[in-house]
C-alpha cells in the first residue's frame, strides 16, 4: 500500500477504456464503503457509474440516508459542499477535479453579498424587509449568510415554493445569483416585471433610485449561466417552422424571452419526466446542457421521439465536463489506499449557518 497519495500525473494520458476498468475495479473492491452521486449534467463516460443520480435537490435529499463513509460527487463544487453540510460528520465528501466550479456561482461572492446588505441598509431595515434567497448554485458561505439573514436556499425545482414562503416572511426579496430564474419565478408568481429590477453589485445602490428599490418585490441579482443564456428565441423559431406539433421545453436559467416562448419550463428533473412520460413520436426542444441532452436524446429513440439541442452552438457546461474518467480513477484508487484526495469540507461555522438555509428549504419542500 502506497503511504502517499498517488499523484494525478500517473492518470492524465491513460485513455477512457482504461479508466473505465480501473473504476469499476476500484469500485468493487470499495464495495458499500463508498457511494456515487452524479448530477444530469455529467458527460455519460462518468455519469454511468453513479450509484444515484439527479438534480440538486434530489441528490441533497438523499444525502441523510447514505451509509457509506465516501461521497463521491460526480458535479461541481457547490454540490459537493451540499453533500458535506448535509451528511454525517464522520463521512467524507470527495469532488474529483477540484476545479469543477461553476461560472454562475462565480457570479456572487460573500464580498459582494454583504456590501449588497450594507448599501440596502442605507435605504431600509434589511433585516425586516427582505428575505435572501441563494439559489442552491452558489458558495457555501453565501448559504450561511442566508441562514443568518432569515433567508433560504433554492433550487430551480423548488423556486416557486421557496419565493412563496420568502414573500410570506417579509415584503422583499434579494435573490441571487440566477437573474433568470428569479425572474420567471416572480413573473409566474404575478409579480410585474417592473416590481423586479436587476440589482447591479458592482454599483452603489444596485444601480437603482431608492423610489425603484422601495418598489421592488424582488431584487434580481445581476448573474446568469453562461450556457443557458445561448439560447434564443429565434433557435424555437426554427425549430417550430419545421416541426409544427413539436414542443418547446426549456430551465428556467434560460433568458425570459426564451421561457416565454416555450411550452414548458422547469428544473432537469421536470424537463426529464416530461418527455419521458410524452406520447412516443413526438418531438421535442430541448433548451438546456447538452450532456443532458445527448443523453436523453438516445434514451428516447426506441419511442420514436426526437428530442433536439436548443443551439447550434455546443453549449456543454465545461466545468461539469472537468470530471473525467481520468478524474475518477485517480479519486478511487486514492480512496482505496486509504488516501483520499480532493476533500470538499466546510469550515464547521459556516457549515453550521448554511445548514439553516438548506434545512428550511427542505421543510419547505
Ligand atoms: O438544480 C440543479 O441540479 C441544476 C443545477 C439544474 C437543474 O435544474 O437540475
Ligand atoms: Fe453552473 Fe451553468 Fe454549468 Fe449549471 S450549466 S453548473 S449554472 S455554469
Amino acid at each position: 500500500m502506497n503511504t502517499v497519495a498517488i499523484k494525478f500525473d500517473a492518470f492524465e494520458d491513460l485513455k477512457n477504456e482504461e479508466c473505465q476498468e480501473r473504476i469499476l475495479r476500484a469500485k468493487k473492491a470499495l464495495g458499500n464503503k463508498i457511494i456515487i452521486l452524479g448530477h444530469h449534467y455529467q458527460n455519460e463516460t462518468v455519469y454511468r457509474h453513479a450509484d444515484l443520480t439527479g438534480d440538486s435537490l434530489k441528490l441533497a435529499k438523499y444525502v441523510d440516508q447514505l451509509e457509506a463513509k465516501y461521497i463521491v460527487f460526480l458535479g461541481v463544487h457547490f454540490m459537493a459542499e451540499v453533500a458535506n453540510i448535509l451528511s454525517r460528520p464522520d463521512q467524507i465528501t470527495v469532488l474529483p477535479d477540484l476545479s469543477a466550479g461553476c461560472s454562475m456561482a462565480d457570479m456572487a461572492n460573500l464580498a459582494k453579498v454583504e456590501r449588497t446588505y450594507r448599501e440596502l441598509s442605507k435605504v431600509l431595515d434589511f433585516n425586516q424587509t427582505i428575505t435572501p434567497i441563494t439559489y442552491i448554485n452558489s458558495a457555501a458561505d453565501l448559504k450561511a449568510f442566508c441562514g443568518e439573514h432569515g433567508g433560504i436556499v433554492c433550487t430551480s425545482t423548488n423556486a416557486p415554493k421557496i419565493l412563496n414562503w420568502a414573500l410570506q416572511q417579509k415584503e422583499k426579496v434579494l435573490f441571487f445569483p440566477d437573474q433568470h430564474l428569479g425572474r420567471w419565478t416572480g413573473y409566474q408568481a404575478g409579480i410585474s416585471l417592473d416590481e423586479m429590477p436587476i440589482w447591479d453589485p458592482d454599483l452603489p445602490l444596485g444601480g437603482l433610485d431608492e423610489k425603484t428599490i422601495s418598489k421592488a418585490k424582488v431584487l434580481l441579482w445581476k448573474g446568469h449561466c453562461a450556457v443557458h443564456q445561448m439560447f434564443r428565441p429565434e433557435h424555437i423559431k426554427i425549430f417550430r417552422d419545421k416541426y409544427p406539433d413539436g414542443k418547446v421545453i426549456s430551465h428556467p436559467e434560460s433568458p425570459f424571452e426564451v421561457c416565454e416562448n416555450s411550452d414548458f419550463v422547469g428544473s432537469t428533473e421536470y424537463i426529464l419526466n416530461t418527455i419521458k412520460e410524452a406520447k412516443p413520436n413526438t418531438q421535442w426542444l430541448v433548451g438546456t446542457e447538452l450532456n443532458l441532452v445527448n443523453r436523453l436524446a438516445d434514451e428516447m429513440k426506441a419511442e420514436g421521439k426526437l428530442v433536439k439541442f436548443m443551439s447550434h452552438i455546443v453549449c456543454e457546461c465545461s466545468t461539469m465536463a472537468r470530471i473525467d474518467p481520468q478524474h475518477l480513477a485517480w479519486t478511487l484508487e486514492n480512496i482505496l489506499n486509504d488516501k483520499p484526495v480532493n476533500i470538499i469540507e466546510v469550515p464547521k461555522k459556516e457549515a453550521d449557518l448554511a445548514r439553516l438555509s438548506l434545512d428550511r428549504m427542505l421543510q419547505v419542500n
